[in-house]
């Protein structure tokens, strides 16, 4: 049976890849799509990821907008690493439909509640915003969250800062809901997703694929690679969205332990980071999981498999009148 998922992404460049495996894989079906400030703006993001659904031929999956700034503090975007766009390189296709009416908060309690208890599994893979907000709104559905997949932290690394994450240290606050709210979380940090480069080989698979969507990706990793290698010196950039996707998928290729998890908010230093307890085995109970290892061949195998599965989709061409509203509906200042 495939596991039933929410992705609420800001697509960034991982965030796309994401959004193709989850679509590609047999392994998940994907219940909505959902975006949050983060990576860019939110009227940028939200855009990206109906350009990216609309180059990949994703239909029938509802998409919706969700909050445009973080619960307390100021926006704080990724420009350096994705670009003005969010998504720089590739050509973005106009995109063939909107958003749903409805704020994404409300589509993720709709979503958990429409289905049975136990079986939607929330993926996060930008700031928390969305999510916190749908555990205070709605504060049922975290029994009824099978569990939450989250891409941010990490165990003794941060990019932001020395110790916090990008996806952490934007809204801490809301991370910290999440994190102890009860309901399990997995948290796919940076010390698993640094293992999840695209190196050579990888995109020489990717290129071999020979598609649309195929060649899209090696567009966009094009500009990743050098957006990585400038401003953080890696030799090849790490890839790590499609990783809480992956974990989803198959967790022999993401694994994960039990740590006990918190998030600091009020450090001198360390807001932001993720900080595990990793003092003996985790008490009996524990909810909070870290990834830590990675089968990189068989990770890669899952993305290249889903592209290969994506084929060269008919594109639609974008409709006149469209569904809902425009994209979205305000640019905010940065
Ligand atoms: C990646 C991101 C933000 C900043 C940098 N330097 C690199 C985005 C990715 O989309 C991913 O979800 C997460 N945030 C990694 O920190
Ligand atoms: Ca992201």
């Amino acid at each position: 049976m495939a596991e039933k998922i929410v992705l609420d992404c800001d697509p960034g460049h991982d965030d796309a890849i994401a959004l193709l495996l989850a679509h590609g894989d047999p392994g998940i079906e994907l219940l909505a799509v959902t975006t949050v400030v983060g990576n860019q703006t939110l009227a940028k993001v939200t855009r990206n990821a109906l350009s990216v659904a609309t180059m990949a031929g994703i239909t029938g999956v509802p998409f919706a907008a969700g909050a445009d700034r973080p619960l307390l503090r100021e926006i704080e975007v990724a420009a350096d690493i994705h670009g003005e766009s969010g998504l720089d390189g590739p050509e973005l296709p106009e995109p063939a439909f909107g958003v749903v009416g409805a704020h994404a908060v409300d589509l993720i309690v709709e979503t958990v509640l429409a289905h049975e208890p136990g079986t939607v599994t929330l993926v996060p893979t930008g700031g928390l915003t969305n999510i916190a907000l749908a555990a205070r709104r709605a504060p049922e559905i975290v029994e009824r969250v099978k569990r939450v997949v989250l891409m941010g932290g990490g165990v003794g690394v941060g990019n932001r800062t020395a110790v916090a994450e990008f996806n952490i240290a934007i809204d801490p606050e809301a991370a910290d809901i999440v994190f102890s709210a009860g309901w399990e979380v997995v948290m796919v940090g940076l010390d698993l997703t640094h293992q999840a480069v695209a190196g050579p080989e990888v995109r020489e698979a990717i290129r071999a694929v020979g598609t649309g969507p195929a060649r899209f990706v090696d567009e966009l990793l094009d500009f990743f690679a050098g957006t990585y290698r400038d401003v953080q010196g890696f030799d090849a950039p790490p890839v790590h969205d499609p990783c809480a996707v992956a974990h989803v998928i198959d967790p022999t290729v993401v694994r994960a332990v039990p740590v006990p998890l918190v998030v600091e908010t009020t450090g001198r230093y360390t807001t932001g980071m993720t900080v595990a307890d990793l003092r003996g085995p985790a008490p009996e109970g524990c909810r909070t999981y870290a990834a830590r290892e990675l089968d990189h061949g068989r990770f890669w195998d899952l993305v290249v498999g889903a592209l290969t599965r994506i084929g060269d989709p008919t594109v639609a061409a974008p409709v006149a009148a469209p569904v809902a509203a425009p994209v979205v509906a305000s640019e905010q200042p940065a």
